[in-house]
């Protein structure tokens, strides 16, 4: 009989990408099988996402979470203590009712999602099963796309560059496999065109790289040629951009905060419908902001037969949201981010629901993330449409697409 009895949990203070601390947490269970999760911290976050606990005071500038590991270890085990690690519905019920607030701002969510998602794992490891089987059964067996952030902008980088991510979607491309390698040659390629052009090839935050470049279409335009120059077609390869629009919001308005131009949520709309008839775009992240349902209404109507338009900031991986606002008609995708919600069984409960609702889903990284990959199982499991993890570079951002390399294969042999 499996032993899935919580009789410890550690929790300890390490360091994400950026340089900054977040939580590692390592669940035993009685029959001595443990399992590890560390989270990862967004740059553009969303107003509407789940509190991220900090310590406050003077280590990291404020940025510790030496107390909330504390808190994990002393009160967050007590409420767990015996509890079966392999019913995640109980735990994260147990974790929500111990947080007791909306917003998860007495732990964090971050404090939470540690806990959830060792369980997890932990569980995993009790049955003898790999991560993905154990989220996903016999039915959880389909390879996302990729969809690889190659140039960085907006939070994410220190460049010119206002909209923050332009991504290689591999959508011809027979495996994921395929899909990695058709990805991995055509950043090569960039990095060899940037460089011809005079260019800066240094990366942003996510592994993409970072030029100063003379507008934001340019990079669209750049794209397109490595695309090619690495001997794809661009039916085969396509490009997701990620505006990460509610960064811009200033009352009626959106104003970039690099090149200073000013926009209204019609005009912002018009400019990617034009983009989007220029060039070979297959999906459209937060183009407008997480508050302006009536912009998200018009874009939908207007472009959401044609591309994918994803809620990143307006949804939240909330299936309050996400069930309120396809009803009334805001976007056709869906980014599924953990960490938004701060529990395993809520993020499920978010990819249902955009499912429900015909959505596709994109299971996605942070920008500040560590070499955990728990989202590219998650990927598999959910049979989710894509994934988001950054550029095919940086150990953060490849130990995802590594880790599903591996999965494809395990799924091949069977
Ligand atoms: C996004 C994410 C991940 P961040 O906006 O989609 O790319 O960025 O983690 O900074 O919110
Ligand atoms: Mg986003």
């Amino acid at each position: 009989m499996p032993q899935t009895e919580i009789i410890k949990i550690n929790a300890a203070e390490i360091l994400d990408s950026r340089g900054n601390p977040t939580v590692l947490c390592k669940v035993t269970l009685a029959s001595g099988a443990c399992g590890t999760a560390s989270v990862p911290s967004g740059a553009s976050t969303g107003k509407f996402e789940a509190h991220e606990k900090r310590d406050g005071g003077v280590r990291f500038g404020g940025r510790g979470v030496s107390e909330v590991c504390k808190r994990i270890e002393e009160e967050l085990f007590e409420a767990l203590r015996g509890k079966d690690a392999a019913n995640q519905r109980l735990i994260d019920g147990a974790l929500i009712r111990a947080d007791g607030a909306p917003d998860r701002s007495n732990y964090g969510a971050n404090a939470l999602l540690a806990v959830s998602l060792a369980c997890a794992r932990a569980a995993a490891k009790e049955y003898r099963m790999p991560l993905y089987r154990y989220l996903g059964g016999i039915y959880g067996t389909h390879m996302p796309v990729p969809m690889m952030n190659v140039l960085n902008g907006g939070a994410h980088a220190d460049n010119n560059v206002d909209i923050q991510e332009f991504m290689l979607v591999p959508i011809g491309a027979k495996s994921f496999r395929d899909g990695v390698q058709a990805c991995a040659e055509i950043y090569a390629h960039l990095r060899a065109l940037l460089r011809k052009e005079g260019y800066s090839a240094s990366v942003g935050d996510e592994g993409g790289f970072a030029p100063d470049l003379k507008s934001d279409e340019e990079a669209i335009a750049l794209l397109c040629e490595a695309i090619e120059g690495a001997g794809y077609g661009t039916d085969e390869v396509k490009i997701a951009l990620d505006v990460a629009a509610s960064e811009w919001a200033q009352g009626e308005n959106y104003v970039m905060r690099k090149s200073g131009e000013s926009y209204s949520a019609e005009a912002l709309a018009e400019k990617f419908r034009l983009l989007a008839e220029k060039y070979p775009i297959l999906s459209i992240e937060d183009p407008v902001g997480e508050e302006d349902t009536a912009a998200w209404q018009k874009i939908t109507a207007d472009m959401g037969g044609k591309i994918m338009l994803v809620g990143d900031d307006l949804f939240v991986t909330d299936a309050h949201r996400i069930a309120e606002l396809s009803s009334q008609k805001c976007a056709n995708s869906v980014l599924i981010k953990p960490n938004q919600r701060g529990t395993l069984s809520e993020t499920i409960a978010a990819l249902q629901f955009a499912k429900k609702a015909g959505y596709k889903t994109i299971v996605s990284h942070r920008s500040g993330d560590t070499e955990d990959a728990f989202i590219a199982d998650l990927a598999v499991a959910a049979n989710a449409d894509f994934i988001k993890a950054g550029a095919p570079a940086r150990g953060e951002r490849v130990a995802k697409y590594n880790r599903l390399l591996e999965i494809e294969q395990e799924l091949c042999f069977l």
